[in-house]
């Protein structure tokens, strides 16, 4: 049996695939990329919420605030590692996002414009989060299905304490139910990118679900994500910015209009409202950071001995 067939059949048989097994090298790279781009965009996506730690309204919201943005980080550490154990430096991708020759995920590149902002991060952008990590639990390669499942439950609290605060806005003042509506206006079309191109523009999805790494296709994972969350809007008394937003009895899902795949492929391409300034943040910190990693190699080398 070659090790083609024994990978091809482990594949099969859901056993996951571990750092240490023969792997296609198409398939090591592949997770490279989507690893990498997902550490990438937990490191980033700590700028918008960042932006509100020394405004949030209370201590309460402040502490809260502060322990997401923190999960965050851990998250975007565990995944950093889940991407070396596929013989990737850490330094090397991180410079390729630096560089912006990796990409992050196009939500982190629009403002946070007020705290309402906060409370829908939390609800939408980490409720779409989640939809696609569930389902990356499963995903084939063993440390990053693994890494997965920590990030998911940690997400979970995210999406709880976003939806909260947005619930406090929704009982507010008129005032704060529009900052609401707006944040909602806003962030909804964004959120929905998340999830990718159509199926039909998605370059690497037939070989993705067929190694296992995607369970299930971007757009199953976006129609998931609308029908989970059209309901909670309109708890909290909010509409959807989508005229084209339908209920479909026959089908049990929500139809709903067409995302503009032009701002998306713009924001992409590092042409959105804020790629310039979160990755000027993150080269910023990169190297005012250089005396830390400088300090920690020099504290390290001295305990070898
Ligand atoms: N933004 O062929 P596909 C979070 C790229 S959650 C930017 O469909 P694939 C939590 C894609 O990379 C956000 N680029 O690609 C949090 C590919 O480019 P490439 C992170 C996008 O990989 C919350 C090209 O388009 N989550 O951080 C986007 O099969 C709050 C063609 O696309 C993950 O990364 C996009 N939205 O499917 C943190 C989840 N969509 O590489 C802080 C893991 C697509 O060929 C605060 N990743 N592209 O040059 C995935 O599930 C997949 O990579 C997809 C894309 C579904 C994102």
């Amino acid at each position: 049996m070659t090790e083609q067939h024994r990978f091809d059949e482990r594949i099969a048989q859901e056993i996951a695939i571990e750092p240490q097994d023969w792997m296609p090298d198409e398939y090591r790279k592949t997770l490279i990329r989507q690893i990498g781009q997902h550490a990438h965009s937990e490191i980033v996506g700590m700028l918008p919420e960042g932006n509100w730690l020394t405004r949030a309204p209370s201590l309460k919201r402040k502490a809260i605030l502060l322990a997401k943005v923190q999960d965050e980080a851990g998250h975007g550490l565990y995944l950093y590692s889940a991407a070396e154990t596929l013989g990737c430096a850490r330094e090397d991708i991180y410079q390729k996002m630096l560089d912006g020759r990796m990409k992050y995920s196009s939500i982190f590149n629009y403002p946070t414009l007020n705290w309402a902002d906060i409370g829908v991060i939390g609800w939408l952008v980490d409720g779409a989060a989640i939809v696609n990590q569930v389902a990356l639990c499963r995903t084939s390669y063993g440390p990053y299905a693994r890494a997965m499942v920590k990030i998911c439950k940690e997400e979970s609290f995210h999406q709880r304490q976003g939806f909260e605060a947005c619930n406090v806005l929704a009982q507010g003042s008129e005032s704060q139910r529009q900052m609401l509506q707006d944040a909602i206006n806003r962030f909804w079309w964004p959120a929905l990118m998340m999830f990718g191109p159509n199926d039909d523009n998605s370059p690497n999805s037939a070989q993705s679900l067929a190694w296992k790494i995607k369970r299930f296709g971007n757009d199953e994972l976006r129609q998931r994500f609308v029908d989970n969350t059209v309901p909670q809007v309109e708890l909290l008394g909010m509409t959807v910015p989508d005229k084209d937003l339908r209920w479909n009895e026959e089908t049990g899902h929500y139809e709903f209009g067409e995302i503009d795949w032009h701002e998306f492929n713009e924001v992409v391409a590092g042409r959105g409202l804020c790629n310039e300034e979160r990755l000027a943040a993150k080269r910023k910190a990169w190297e005012e950071g250089a005396w830390v990693r400088e300090a920690a190699l020099a504290y390290a080398a001295k305990n070898v001995g």
